[in-house]
């Protein structure tokens, strides 16, 4: 059996400033549940993120998808975060050349190096991507995650795909603070956070290609860190108390799994 360490002792093996946090934040709130909060007005995001902030470690965003988008938004979407003590996640799935992505991470309408602890990777055009991004987090220490695995049916990041990812992510340990992934796999050292969204008690997929698997599922059997939570918590009538029983799910898969 897998020997697994406490996300405690994970924080000081983390090799990226934000790794080292987020393990940290998890272990102090005990929450190892993250929300992607796909709302597409500004008030609708904020709201939720005020009223579920006590639960969740990191609040995941799709900024492009906010009818409304501000920097007021950005502006309240990070006091809420300090409020409640959790990261925020933008999950922009960069996979140009390196040069391309600097301008796309650093300018434009939404400027993500500015207010995103964390941000998503394909490696599709070659671990060079990572150099479009040294610049801006040697000085805020921000952490990239690399797509590994999909959640969704037929994904193309698997087998010799998935290894080279984690490959990408060990070679650059300073900037990557882990993987988006579905499972552990024995190459991905602890220093890496692993995080798996697809994740709902209720449903087992969507009519869009999308698959779940449940928390203790993907924490216990799987070994993943982390579980990224959407339509299961924003679209419940009761966010808050849906969001508890998550956040305790995932928490019990973590616990059991130390023993
Ligand atoms: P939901 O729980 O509503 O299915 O949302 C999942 C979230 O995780 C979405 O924001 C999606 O963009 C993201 N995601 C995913 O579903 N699968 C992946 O493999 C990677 C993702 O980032």
């Amino acid at each position: 059996a897998k020997k697994y360490l406490t996300y405690e002792e994970r924080a000081k093996l983390a090799t990226n400033p934000t790794a080292s946090k987020l393990f940290n934040i998890m272990a102090t709130k005990k929450t190892n549940l993250a929300v992607a909060v796909d709302l597409t007005r500004k008030q609708e995001v904020l709201n939720l993120a005020d009223s579920i902030g006590s639960e969740i470690c990191v609040l995941k965003t799709h900024v492009d998808i906010i009818d409304d988008y501000d920097q007021d938004f950005v502006h309240q979407l990070e006091q809420i975060a300090s409020k409640h003590n959790f990261l925020i996640f933008e999950d922009r799935k960069f996979a140009d050349i390196g040069n391309t992505v600097k301008y796309q991470f650093e300018s434009g309408v939404y400027h993500i190096s500015k207010w995103a602890h964390m941000v998503t990777i394909h490696g599709v055009a070659g671990p060079a991507i990572i150099d479009g991004f040294r610049d801006s987090i040697k000085q805020t220490g921000a952490g990239l995650l690399l797509l590994a695995q999909m959640s969704s049916k037929g994904s193309l990041c698997v087998g010799e795909y998935t290894n080279q990812m984690i490959e990408m992510g060990k070679q650059n340990s300073d900037a990557v603070m882990g993987f988006i992934c579905q499972e552990r796999l024995e190459s991905m050292s602890d220093n890496f956070v692993l995080m798996t969204p697809g994740i709902q008690f209720n449903s087992k997929g969507d009519s869009m290609g999308q698959q779940y698997n449940t928390p203790d599922y993907v924490v216990k059997e799987k070994g993943t860190d982390v579980i990224i939570v959407g339509r299961g918590i924003y679209q419940n009538s009761e966010p808050k108390s849906e969001a508890i029983k998550y956040k305790q799910a995932a928490w019990a898969a973590y616990e059991s799994r130390l023993n």
